[in-house]
C-alpha cells in the first residue's frame, strides 16, 4: 500500500520553502465557535444550575433533573475500580505509581519554599502555596483517555491541591469505566458529568452545585478550548493544547518497523496530528518508508494514520546528525525521540521539546502512559517557551520579605531616593519613618 509523506532533503534549492509547508500550522479561531462559546459562558455566569442543565440536555443528550444528580459519587467512582478487569486495574495502579514517584520528585527539586538572610539580618524568601481547588476537564468523546486523568490529578494531588474535581462529558449518559477508576487511584475528590465549555464556565464562575476552582487543567476540543482562553485571568488555565506531534531523530541504528510504528502512535491520534523523521541516512529513510506501507493496512486506525502521515506528515533526510538536531530545535516538537546508538552524544544538542525519548527502547508510548513524567506537553512550537504539566502547575509562590532594623537603616535611603525621582511622597516618608532620626 503506498502510502505519499512528504520527502525533503536538506541539500535541495527549494528545502526552506518545503519545511515552511511542512511547519505551518495555523490555531486559526472559528468566529462562529467564538460567539457561541462566549454566549453559554454568560448564560452559566448569570444563570448558573439551571443553564448548566439546558446545555448539557441539548449538547450531551443528558437530561437530569438537577446537576447535583449528575455528580458522580466517590462510592461510583470506587466501583469502576472494581467493574475494570484486574489486568486493567494493575496496569492504572502501576502508572499511577510511576507518575506519582516521578512527580515526588518534581516537588522536591523546585516546589519547596526557600528563604535566606543576607549580612543586615533580613529574611527575604519564597512561599510556596498548593492552589486551593482545580478543576481538571477530561475529554469524553473520540478520545477519553485514562492516561490523561492520571496525568492531570497525580501533579495535583502530589502539590497538595485541596480539592480536585473533574468534569467529563457523557453522551447519552454512557460512563467511561476507566476513566472513572482512573479518578479514583489518582484521588479526585468530586466528579461531574458535565461537559464542553458549559462545563468550563460552571467550573469557572461557580454554580449553585459545582465549586468555583481556581484553575483548569486538561485537553478539550475547539469549544472546550476557546472557553478555557475566555475564561483566563478569573482562573488559572494550564495551555491551549494543539494536535499531538512526534518527531524521530534517527541515526540509522534502531530497526526500521520501531521508528515507523512510533511515528504511527502519534498519527492515530488525529488526522491533525505531525509525525515527522529526520536522518542523515536516505537508505535508511526508504527502509522506514517501505516499513510504513508494509504496515498500515494492519493497522485498525489506518484512515486516521494516512491521514495524518500524508496531510502533516515528512521524512526529511539532512546532511547529519548534526543538522538533523538544529531542525528539530526550529520545530520544537511535543515529543522528540533520540533513535540512536549514542543518545547522549545528541542530547547536548536538543534545546526545545516538551519531552525528549532517549535510545531505541524508549518508544514515546511508554511516556504516555507509564514511565513517569507528564504526557500533557507543550505543543506547535510552544516547547520554545514553556514547559510539561508539571506539580508547579498547581502550585504558587508568594515572596517573603521581613527588613531587621539595621536592613530599614539601609533600604530606607535608597527607597526614598527612588520614590522621590518617582514623585511618590508617601512612598519616601513610609521608608524615612523608618530610619533612626539622627543616628
Ligand atoms: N500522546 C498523547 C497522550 C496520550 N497518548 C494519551 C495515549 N494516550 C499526548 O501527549
Ligand atoms: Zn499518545
Amino acid at each position: 500500500m503506498s502510502v505519499n509523506v512528504r520527502q525533503l532533503v536538506t541539500t535541495a534549492a527549494d528545502f526552506e520553502a518545503e519545511f515552511q509547508r511542512v511547519l505551518h500550522w495555523s490555531a486559526e479561531t472559528d468566529h462562529a465557535i467564538e460567539e457561541r462559546v462566549a454566549a453559554i459562558l454568560d448564560d452559566v455566569q448569570k444563570r448558573g444550575d439551571a443553564a448548566v442543565l439546558e446545555y448539557t440536555q441539548r449538547f450531551d443528550g443528558l437530561a437530569a433533573p438537577s446537576v447535583a444528580a449528575l455528580e458522580i459519587t466517590r462510592d461510583e467512582l470506587q466501583a469502576a475500580v472494581s467493574a475494570i478487569t484486574p489486568n486493567q486495574r494493575e496496569a492504572l495502579e502501576a502508572a499511577a505509581a510511576r507518575v506519582r514517584d516521578y512527580h515526588q520528585r518534581q516537588l522536591e527539586a523546585c516546589g519547596r519554599s526557600w528563604n535566606y538572610r543576607d549580612a543586615d539580618g533580613t529574611l527575604l524568601g519564597q512561599k510556596v502555596t498548593p492552589l486551593d481547588r482545580v478543576g481538571i476537564y477530561v475529554p469524553g468523546g473520540k478520545a477519553a483517555y485514562p492516561s490523561s486523568v492520571l496525568m492531570n490529578a497525580v501533579p495535583a494531588k502530589v502539590a497538595g491541591v485541596g480539592e480536585i474535581v473533574m468534569v467529563v462529558p457523557t453522551p447519552k449518559g454512557e460512563r467511561n469505566a476507566m476513566v472513572l477508576a482512573a479518578a479514583a487511584i489518582a484521588g479526585v475528590d468530586r466528579a461531574f458529568t458535565l461537559g464542553g465549555a458549559q462545563a468550563v464556565a460552571a467550573l469557572a464562575f461557580g454554580t449553585a452545585t459545582v465549586p468555583a476552582v481556581d484553575k483548569i487543567t486538561g485537553p478539550g476540543n475547539a469549544y472546550v478550548a476557546s472557553a478555557k482562553r475566555r475564561v483566563f485571568g478569573k482562573v488559572g488555565i494550564d495551555m491551549i493544547a494543539g494536535p499531538s506531534e512526534i518527531l524521530v531523530l534517527a541515526d540509522g541504528t534502531t530497526p526500521p518497523d520501531w521508528v515507523a510504528m512510533d511515528l504511527f502512535s502519534q498519527a492515530e491520534h488525529d488526522e491533525l496530528a505531525q509525525s515527522i523523521l529526520l536522518c542523515p541516512d536516505a537508505a535508511y529513510i526508504a527502509r522506514v518508508k517501505a516499513e510504513i506501507e508494509r504496515l498500515l493496512p494492519g493497522m485498525p486506525r489506518r484512515d486516521v494514520i494516512r491521514a495524518s502521515l500524508e496531510g502533516r506528515g515528512a521524512l526529511i533526510h539532512t546532511r547529519s546528525m548534526e543538522e538533523a538536531c538544529a531542525i528539530s530545535n526550529r520545530i520544537a516538537p511535543e515529543h522528540l525521540e533520540v533513535s540512536s546508538r549514542e543518545p547522549g552524544k545528541w542530547e547536548p544538542l536538543l534545546k526545545h521539546a516538551g519531552a525528549i525519548f532517549m535510545g531505541a527502547f524508549t518508544s514515546e508510548s511508554l511516556g504516555d502512559y507509564c514511565a513517569g513524567p507528564n504526557h500533557v506537553l507543550p505543543t506547535s512550537g510552544t516547547a520554545r517557551f514553556s514547559s510539561p504539566l508539571g506539580v508547579y502547575d498547581f502550585q504558587k509562590r508568594s515572596s517573603l520579605i521581613e527588613v531587621s532594623e539595621a536592613g530599614a537603616q539601609k533600604l530606607g535611603v535608597i527607597a526614598a531616593e527612588l520614590a522621590y525621582g518617582e514623585g511618590l511622597q508617601a512612598h519616601a516618608q513610609a521608608a524615612e519613618m523608618r530610619l533612626k532620626r539622627g543616628g
